[in-house]
């Protein structure tokens, strides 16, 4: 890596075993991971990819499921370049807690809604019809009344995952750039 590498916190957010965990790991692949903070709930890996010609180097924070200490919250959400907000498709709780997820990030990060975001639909390998499962239609109309992207994944598939980040970071790029 040149000297010219972009450091970019972005945090996972969503409910319980929606598949934030998962997902870090699909995109990671053999990338390292660090164990930081993981006593307190919290914890990040690292991740080094290209985009747009710009190195970009990806500080991806990852929320366990318990409620979080005011320090530990303060700690994850601080000087955040961007947030991935999952639910699960085929638990329509979670999806009915996104709004408040996104809400908590934008107001603990500091900076309001000027932290680009994607929205993830996870697990989508288990998608079945029928009133439990959140259909693509719900996820889209959702995110577009919030202005963010939407993106359909599968954690066990791998897809959309890359695209996600992808996403994600050409927001941000143009966001700071
Ligand atoms: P979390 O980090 O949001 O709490 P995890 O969620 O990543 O720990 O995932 C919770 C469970 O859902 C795990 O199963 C995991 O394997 C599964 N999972 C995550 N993403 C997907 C997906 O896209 N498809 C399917 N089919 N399963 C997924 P276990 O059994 O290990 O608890
Ligand atoms: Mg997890």
């Amino acid at each position: 890596m040149s000297e010219d590498v972009r450091l970019w916190k972005i945090v996972l957010v969503g409910d319980g075993a929606v598949g934030k965990t998962s997902i870090r790991k699909r995109y990671l692949g053999l990338g390292f991971e660090t164990d930081y903070l993981s006593t307190m709930g919290a914890d990040f890996a690292l991740h080094d990819t290209t985009l747009k010609e710009t190195q970009i180097r990806w500080q991806i924070w990852d929320l366990a499921g318990q409620p979080m200490f005011k320090d530990v919250v303060q700690a994850y959400y601080t000087k955040i370049f961007g947030g991935v907000v999952v639910y699960d498709v085929t638990r329509r709780q979670t999806f009915d807690n996104v709004e408040i997820w996104l809400n908590d990030m934008w107001k603990n990060s500091g900076r309001d809604r000027n932290v680009p975001v994607v929205l993830l639909a996870n697990k989508v390998d288990l998608r079945e019809e029928g009133a439990e499962t959140v259909s693509t239609d719900e996820g889209k109309k959702l995110a577009e009344s919030l202005g963010i992207p939407f993106i359909e994944t599968s954690a066990k598939s791998g897809e959309g995952v890359e695209a996600a980040f992808d996403k994600l970071g050409k927001n941000i790029l143009e966001y700071t750039s």
